[in-house]
């Protein structure tokens, strides 16, 4: 059995979720419990605050933790990223009042710096050669500036909604994050079975996601130029037509690209076209 640790509640609580039910990890939504036996895999869900995660795993307590990237710098946790899992993305930004003049890092020698995330930042501050004064404050960073508890800020950012609200501007990232799978360092030889296999099925769900499955009939003698147009994953399945002259094309295309291809395959006369959700590609 193996234990994976998943934030409790939180912005990456209900897609870490979504994404173990995808690779066949179903479990009880438990309000009130902490720790979840799956009912479909050898694996039991611990739910913590995303700041336990890391060294949970670290420990062994817990196996496997999904988990922002940023946490783990912060918490300095030695163990292995297993893969970055597409959700949950942000950056971690220093940001200053708006009105003031920015000529470069060294703008930050001798500021008071409010953040949540002291070693990250003090890291950077070592690396650039910048003396400024860390102010840990665990939450409403944004709101220290104009407060005048700080002068400048350290915090997570995404859309930089917050930031304007509170007179804010970013003026340096300092790390890109997004959710990650992690897992302690000396997994038995038991444990690093199940880790890959639950691997080998998160790698499926991410190859799987943002694809379509399409398909088209198409005049035998433009096939050829239809190929081209959609690669598939070996070669596009052919199916010949009742009526002469025509056959029935199928494949896979990534979402982003679809209209284009659908765009160039009307063009060399492809009829009846029909696009489906995939929900697993098994490579
Ligand atoms: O209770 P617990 O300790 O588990 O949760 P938490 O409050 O510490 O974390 P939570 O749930 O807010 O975030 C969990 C993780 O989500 C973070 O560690 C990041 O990896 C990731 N994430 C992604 C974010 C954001 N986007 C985000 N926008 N975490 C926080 N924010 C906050 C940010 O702190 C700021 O206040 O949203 C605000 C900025 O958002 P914008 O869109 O206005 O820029
Ligand atoms: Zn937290």
């Amino acid at each position: 059995m193996i234990r994976i640790a998943i934030q409790n509640k939180g912005r990456l609580s209900d897609e870490s979720t979504e994404l173990l039910n995808h690779a066949g990890v179903f479990f009880d939504n438990a309000k009130r419990k902490y720790l979840v036996k799956s009912r479909s895999f050898p694996a039991e869900v611990l739910y913590l605050r995303d700041d336990d995660i890391p060294a949970t795993v670290e420990s062994g307590a817990a196996q496997l933790g999904i988990v922002g990237l940023n946490e783990v710098a912060e918490s300095g946790a030695d163990v292995k990223i297993v893969k970055r899992l597409g959700f949950g993305y942000c950056r971690l930004c220093l940001a200053i009042p708006k009105n003031e003049e920015y000529t470069g890092p060294e703008y930050f020698n001798g500021k008071r710096v409010a953040t949540s995330y002291p070693k990250v930042l003090g890291r950077y501050f070592d690396r650039m050669g910048i003396k400024a004064t860390i102010m840990f404050i665990s939450g409403s960073v944004e709101i220290t500036p104009s407060a005048g508890m700080a002068d400048a800020i350290f915090d997570i950012v995404s859309s930089g909604g917050t930031l304007v609200s509170n007179g804010l501007k970013e003026v340096e990232t300092v790390m890109e994050s997004e959710a990650v799978l992690i897992a302690n360092n000396e997994l038995s030889a038991e444990d690093t079975e199940l880790a890959d296999e639950l691997l080998a099925r998160i790698e499926s769900v991410a190859i799987s996601r943002d694809k379509k499955y399409i398909l088209m009939n198409i005049p035998t003698d433009r096939l050829q130029e239809a190929i081209k147009i959609l690669p598939a994953m070996r070669s596009p399945t052919v199916i010949p037509l009742a009526a002469e002259g025509w056959c029935s094309l199928h494949s896979v295309v990534a979402a982003g690209e679809l209209w284009e291809k659908v765009r160039l395959l009307k063009q060399i006369g492809a009829e009846g076209i029909l696009v489906l959700n995939v929900d697993k590609i098994i490579l």
